[in-house]
C-alpha cells in the first residue's frame, strides 16, 4: 500500500465531523512518517506543524493537502549542474557498492552529449576488471573517449591523466567513476579524499560536482551514507537511482532537511534515457502515488 493510501486510511479512522488528533493518533502518525524514512527531525517538525494546525484542519482532504504542501516546501527546488569557467567541468561519482554509479555516468554522459557537449569518461575503479569493462562498453556505445587503468593501478593517477587528456583535447566534461565503498570504510574513504585532492590540486575549484549516488531502496541508511560522504568529501549533489522500483526514497526529505544537498537527477531504469532532472513535483508525484 502506498504511503499516501496508508495516510488516508489512518485519517479515515478519525471522525470526519470532529477532525482532531489525540495523543494516540500522534503516535500512529509518527510511526507512519518514520516508516516513510522521513527520519526523526522532519517527523517531529511535521508533527509539531500538524499540532499547531490541528484545530483548523476540517477534513481528510485538507489534512492531506496540508502535509503535501509541507513536504513540497521541505524539498530543494531543481538545481542545475555546476559548470567550470574553464573546461573541463569535472564530475566525480561516488557511493556505496551497487547503487548505480557506473550506469548513472553513462546516463549523464548521454544527457550531456545530447546537449552537444564533449565528454570524456574516466574509470577510477581499479579494483575490478569488470568495472573497467562495464564502463568501457558504455563509452563505446556512446561513442565517447574513455580512459582507464589496469587492475591495481592508482585511481588518483587515472584522474590525473584524464584531466590532462581532457584539457589537451578541449573536452568540456570529465566524468569520473569510482569503486563502490561503504561510508564506514576509513581506508577506502581516504582513497576517495585523495582522488578529490588530486583533482583540486590539478585544477582549482574542481571537481565542480561530487555526486553521491543513492539507491532509492536504501531506506534510512541512505541518510548515514549521505552524512558520512558529505563530511569526507563535501557533496554538491545527489543522484537517486532505481526510482522506478516501488521504493519511494523518503530519505530525500530527511537528507535535504539535515544536509541541504540538492538532488540533481533521478534514475528511473537501466537504459541511457532513464534519467530525469530532479524536480519536487516529479518526486512528490511518485512519492504520493
Ligand atoms: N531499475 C534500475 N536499475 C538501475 C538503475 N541504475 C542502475 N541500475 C542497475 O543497478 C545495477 C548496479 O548498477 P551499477 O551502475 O553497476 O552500480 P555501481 O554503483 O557502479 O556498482 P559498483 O561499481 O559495483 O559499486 C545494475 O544492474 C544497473 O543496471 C535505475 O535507475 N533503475
Ligand atoms: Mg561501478
Amino acid at each position: 500500500m502506498s504511503w499516501s493510501a496508508k495516510l488516508r486510511n489512518f485519517l479515515q479512522k478519525l471522525s470526519p465531523s470532529q477532525f482532531k488528533l489525540g495523543p494516540q493518533d500522534y503516535e500512529m502518525f509518527r510511526t507512519l512518517m518514520l516508516e516513510a524514512d522521513f527520519g526523526p527531525y522532519l517527523t517531529e517538525e511535521l508533527l509539531e506543524l500538524f499540532r499547531q494546525k490541528n484545530l483548523e484542519i476540517k477534513n481528510i482532504d485538507e489534512a492531506t493537502m496540508f502535509l503535501t504542501q509541507k513536504l513540497r516546501d521541505s524539498l530543494i527546488p531543481q538545481s542545475s549542474l555546476n559548470i567550470a569557467d574553464t573546461p573541463p567541468s569535472v564530475y566525480l561519482f561516488v557511493g556505496v557498492n551497487g547503487t548505480g554509479k557506473t550506469t548513472s555516468i553513462a546516463k549523464v554522459a548521454h544527457y550531456l552529449k545530447k546537449k552537444g557537449k564533449s565528454v570524456l569518461i574516466a574509470c577510477a575503479d581499479t579494483f575490478r576488471a569488470a568495472a573497467r569493462e562495464q564502463l568501457k562498453i558504455w563509452a563505446d556505445r556512446l561513442n565517447l573517449p574513455f580512459i582507464g587503468y589496469p587492475i591495481g593501478g592508482d585511481p588518483a593517477a587515472v584522474v590525473f591523466d584524464a584531466l590532462e587528456g581532457a584539457r589537451s583535447r578541449n573536452i568540456e566534461f570529465l566524468l569520473v567513476d569510482t569503486a563502490g565503498r561503504q561510508h564506514t570504510d576509513t581506508n577506502l574513504m581516504e582513497e576517495l579524499k585523495k582522488i578529490k585532492r588530486v583533482i583540486s590540486k590539478k585544477k582549482e575549484g574542481s571537481p565542480e560536482e561530487t555526486l553521491l549516488v543513492l539507491d532509492a531502496n536504501a531506506g534510512l541508511n541512505a541518510i548515514n551514507q549521505a552524512r558520512s560522504y558529505h563530511e569526507d568529501l563535501g557533496l554538491t549533489g545527489i543522484i537517486v537511482t532505481k526510482f522506478d522500483s516501488p521504493a519511494k526514497a523518503g530519505f530525500v526529505f530527511a537528507i535535504q532537511k539535515e544536509l541541504s544537498i540538492p538532488v540533481k537527477f533521478l534514475g528511473v531504469g537501466e537504459g541511457l534515457e532513464d534519467l530525469l532532472e530532479f524536480s519536487p513535483d516529479i518526486f512528490l508525484k511518485k512519492f504520493l502515488s
